[in-house]
């Protein structure tokens, strides 16, 4: 008889705050579509995380179902992955709360994406940015998650992730999986086309994104804008010259080239050239998903189909963690 082989279990989210940018895509979104053939999948959007910095109701949704059509008009396949709106299956809340029990205030002070949002959000500082990255560890463990893709900016909250499971199981047991992490080789890090030193992030003005809903011409003129240096040269130094490394990572991650293959075929043609084939590389990435993005999006019906089987499928694995962890945790057992 022909053996099943269980395959490993992916877990990763995406905030449904602003628009998905070219960082969430090759980051990512593009890592995710590569995976969901060999791995068991799941990928949530995270409206819980998104409440940690204040939403208009009405707009959280409507976020929350362009997040949703832009997975699925990327390629995601609905029966192959499991997509589902985080809120919809309220154990992550549940762990979560059992996780902040067993992580340390000086840990979360150290996380640098608290500090940066605290800076950003100075009114608001409340005490879910606070813990914020124990509500991600529950998200990953509730899974029995052993791969996490994700870029570069996250790799400390995996980190941090990995610790309180692995503090959990040393008390109760093997509960949890330890996850690893899965990063792009290039463009982990995609930065902003206005300050190159900064990651490139949806929640900062427009000019300084690409977004992956942008049309062509817009692509264009946010790439001709970006800036540069005086060098005058298309070799990669992100010291020296972090926008034009960017932009390098940015072509060499869409089509494959080397740096060095890049710098052969454009260095001393002059910044206009260069950027030009940036967007064209852009653009080619974009449009197709673009495309599917505006199909799906007008099919209230399959969405809502989508949602629902996401969630109940997510919720079943939910539950048997939690079922463990109860138990393990010593709280009384009860039906529902
Ligand atoms: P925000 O700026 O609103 O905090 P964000 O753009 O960082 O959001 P998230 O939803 O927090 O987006 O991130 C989703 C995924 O995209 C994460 O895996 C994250 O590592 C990845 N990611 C986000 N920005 C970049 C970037 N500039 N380069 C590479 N990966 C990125
Ligand atoms: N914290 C992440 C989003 C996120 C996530 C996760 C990523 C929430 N839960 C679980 C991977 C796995 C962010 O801010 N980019």
């Amino acid at each position: 008889m022909e053996q099943q082989i269980q395959k490993k279990r992916i877990f990763s989210g995406i905030q449904p705050t602003g628009n998905l940018t070219l960082g969430n895509y090759i980051g990512a979104l593009r890592n995710f579509n590569l995976l969901q053939d060999e791995y068991d999948c799941l990928y949530s959007i995270v409206d819980m995380h998104a409440m940690t910095v204040r939403q208009n109701p009405a707009e959280l949704r409507k976020a929350c179902l362009r997040t949703m059509s832009i997975f699925l008009a990327s390629g995601l396949d609905p029966q192959k992955n499991i997509i589902y709106f985080q809120s919809q299956v309220p154990q992550h809340a549940e762990l979560a709360w059992i996780l902040n029990c067993f992580t340390y205030m000086g840990e979360l002070q150290r996380m640098t994406q608290f500090k940066d949002k605290a800076a950003k959000h100075a009114d608001n500082i409340n005490a879910g940015l606070f813990t914020y990255p124990v509500l991600m560890a529950a998200d990953i463990l509730l899974y029995q998650t052993d791969l996490v893709p994700i870029g570069e900016d996250q790799r400390q909250h995996l980190e941090l992730c990995r610790d309180v499971g692995q503090r959990f199981n040393a008390v109760y047991g093997d509960v949890f999986t330890i996850p690893e992490g899965y990063f792009p080789k290039v463009g982990a890090r995609v930065m902003s086309l206005q300050e190159p030193t900064r990651k490139m992030s949806k929640s900062d003005p427009e000019d300084t994104y690409i977004a992956i809903l942008d049309k062509p011409e817009i692509i264009r003129k946010k790439l001709r804008r970006a800036v540069t240096d005086c060098e005058n040269r298309v070799v990669y130094d992100p010291e020296k010259q972090p926008g034009v490394a960017n932009l390098m990572s940015i072509l060499s991650a869409l089509s494959g080239m080397s740096m060095d293959a890049i710098t052969a075929e454009y260095d001393g043609k002059g910044y206009g050239i260069f950027k030009d084939a940036v967007a064209d590389a852009v653009i080619a990435a974009l449009e197709p998903i673009q495309k599917r993005y505006d199909e799906i999006s007008a099919d209230k019906a399959y969405l809502q189909e989508v949602l629902q089987s996401g969630a109940e499928r997510a919720s079943n694995i939910a539950h048997r963690t939690m079922l463990k962890v109860r138990k393990k945790i010593g709280y009384a057992p009860f039906k529902l």
